[in-house]
């Protein structure tokens, strides 16, 4: 009995050991065949990630060519504004420079005739008394003058884009904010010059070239209609020359306009981009213009 049960164990035992070796066998063989035919398969997937990767790097460079052609473009423009910043910084450094220089010329001046005054004042006698008298009106007078230029000057330097220059004996301002005709006047008053009086027509032709816009200059009507003045009350005549626009089919100007003011136009300007020297016109007195100070140096 127990060599049979013995046996029959043995046998179910071989049985399964072969179906164990049976199967063990069967799956290295689909191994096999599933790596024989994996091979392509992998190959193509490899090729998609390979395709793909490429694409994401063509995209890459693609972006990154666009940002650079931006940024390109974006450095040259600034490029371009610094060059214009350092230029007009120079001009203003050039502009500041001469003040400064003539500030110290008058300095200069003004020392001399204070060491004048006391070395007088050292020495004095009855004698030099008139004399001393003379040197102290003169001082007073050099002093007022120099203090006037001054005040021009701080006048210019609160408004950084104002133009200055010289010409002809004259100190000109050319305001960079705008005022009506009054305030620009009383402007100009408060630093001792007043609204510019034009006399010839080379002092014409200087004001055309330095001027950028409209500007108010001291002409008007304002008494009077018709009577044209400069500030210092000379009429046209006085001063013998005038530059009004001139119309062919139309009134010419002045023609106290008063479609858009019905006060009229009592207030001279000068439009430089207009016809020639004859570029002067009355408009409302009400308009915010620049304007030109004037000062004998
Ligand atoms: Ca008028
Ligand atoms: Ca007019």
């Amino acid at each position: 009995m127990d060599s049979d049960y013995q046996n029959s164990s043995f046998i179910l035992s071989t049985v399964a050991s072969g179906e164990k070796r049976s199967q063990y066998n069967g799956n290295s063989t689909e191994e096999q065949e599933n790596e024989r035919k994996g091979c392509p398969k992998w190959t193509k997937v490899h090729l998609i990630v390979l395709a793909v990767s490429l694409l994401f790097a063509l995209g890459g460079l693609c972006i990154l060519g666009t940002l650079y052609a931006r940024l390109s473009v974006k450095l040259s423009a600034q490029e371009t504004k610094s060059t214009l910043m350092v230029r007009e910084l120079t001009d203003k450094y050039n502009r500041v420079r001469e003040h400064l220089r003539t500030k110290d010329i008058m300095v200069r001046e003004l020392t001399d005739n204070y060491t004048r005054v006391r070395e007088h004042l050292r020495t004095k006698d009855a004698a030099s008394v008139p004399a001393m008298e003379r040197e102290l009106k003169e001082l007073m007078s050099n002093y007022t003058r120099v203090r006037e230029q001054l005040s021009f000057y701080e006048g210019q330097s609160s408004d950084c884009e104002t133009i200055s220059t010289a010409w002809g004996g004259k100190l000109y301002f050319f305001s960079s904010h705008k005022l009506n005709w009054l305030s620009s006047r009383a402007f100009c008053v408060s630093k001792g010059a007043d609204l510019v009086i034009i006399t010839s027509q080379s002092e014409q032709m200087f004001l055309i070239s330095k001027m950028k816009d409209w500007y108010w200059i001291g002409l008007n009507d304002l008494d009077t209609e018709g009577r044209w003045v400069w500030v210092n009350n000379q009429t046209l005549t006085e001063t013998g020359v005038q530059f009004w626009y001139e119309r062919n089919t139309q009134k010419s100007e002045p023609d106290d306009w008063r479609v858009e003011d019905p006060n009229g136009e009592d207030c001279g300007i000068v439009k430089p981009h207009v016809s020639g020297l004859n570029n002067w016109f009355d408009v409302s007195c009400n308009y915010k213009l620049n304007f030109i100070c004037a000062k004998k140096q």
